[in-house]
């Protein structure tokens, strides 16, 4: 998967990865240079990890050459979950799928809107969809300030919710954007056998595998490889080396900027790479 300078940066702002860390920090040891020369030799470090690959280099979901990649190379249109184009809250029932969206929020104090089921809210899409389409995917809402906060769109792959495998596909893409004035601090994630408390593996469950995006205000065109998916550092249990693409559950768009009202648009959620899944590439 490309990964260029610019992913560096991204690295350095948001979360520096702790293998990185620590090379740095034993650099501190043997630096007899003061802090700037610390400085240049994490950056440098950081540098040859970007090119190596083996710690983890974060892929840019947004980055439009991932379509090109064997995972992130567009499906034919059996590929399609939903584009709303149907207007109602299934979707697209086709190779075994035809789950149902939904929204959910903490129970402190944040806000969603359309209404969460629990409260007896039934998801609907919104008018304006990507391209001149009809619908999209839409949540809006309030990020409470409470010490746990979230809010989240979603769907399950299938209806009953079972197990859906997806080992066929390299990954997922979709369209999204925010409204102005809103947080564009967003979590991708796909609850798998190993996170979802329905696989029955979980001792401690919802550390899904993920990614965090940057949403803009324009539309912009996403591809996440599967591969590309992590889970959070610190808690949940357990921690297996990659999501199991073979048993996945729904997938979240979950926001957890504490404060922060949120407006996130979503449309045309589809897999990708076919061609490749097909010759084992994407089968972890
Ligand atoms: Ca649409």
């Amino acid at each position: 998967m490309p990964c260029v300078a610019s992913h560096r940066i991204d690295w350095i702002r948001e979360a520096t990865p702790q293998k990185v860390r620590v090379n740095c920090m034993s650099r501190i040891v043997y630096s007899t240079s003061g802090f700037n020369r610390l400085r240049e030799v994490c950056v440098v470090s950081l540098a040859a990890c970007s090119l190596v690959l083996s710690v983890g280099c974060r892929a840019n979901p947004s980055d439009p050459s991932l379509a090109k990649t064997a995972e992130g190379a567009p499906c034919p249109a059996s590929g399609m979950f939903d584009d709303g184009e149907d207007n109602n809250n299934q979707a697209r029932v086709q190779e075994g799928r035809g789950g149902y969206w939904y929204t959910y929020a903490d129970s402190d104090g944040s806000t969603i809107d359309p209404p969460p089921g629990a409260t007896g809210g039934i998801f609907s899409f919104a008018p304006g969809g990507y391209n001149g389409s009809a619908y999209a995917a839409r949540m809006k809402g309030s990020v409470s300030h409470a010490n746990v906060v979230y809010a989240a769109m979603g769907a399950n792959f299938t209806d009953p919710r079972a197990p859906y495998d997806a080992s066929k596909y390299g990954g997922i893409s979709f369209w999204a954007k925010r409204a102005p004035g809103t947080t564009a601090k967003v979590r991708f994630k796909i609850p798998d056998a190993a996170t979802d408390p329905d696989g029955g593996m979980c001792t401690a469950c919802y550390n899904d595998f993920g990614i965090n995006l940057t949403l803009t205000e324009e539309w912009q065109h996403y591809t996440v490889p599967f591969s590309a998916l992590k889970q959070e550092r610190g808690w949940g249990s357990p921690h297996p080396k990659s999501i199991d693409a073979s048993q996945i559950f729904a997938f979240h768009f979950q926001v957890n900027d504490k404060g922060k009202p949120f407006d996130i648009w979503v449309d045309d959620i589809a897999f990708t790479g076919c061609a490749a899944a097909a010759g084992g590439v994407a089968k972890k």
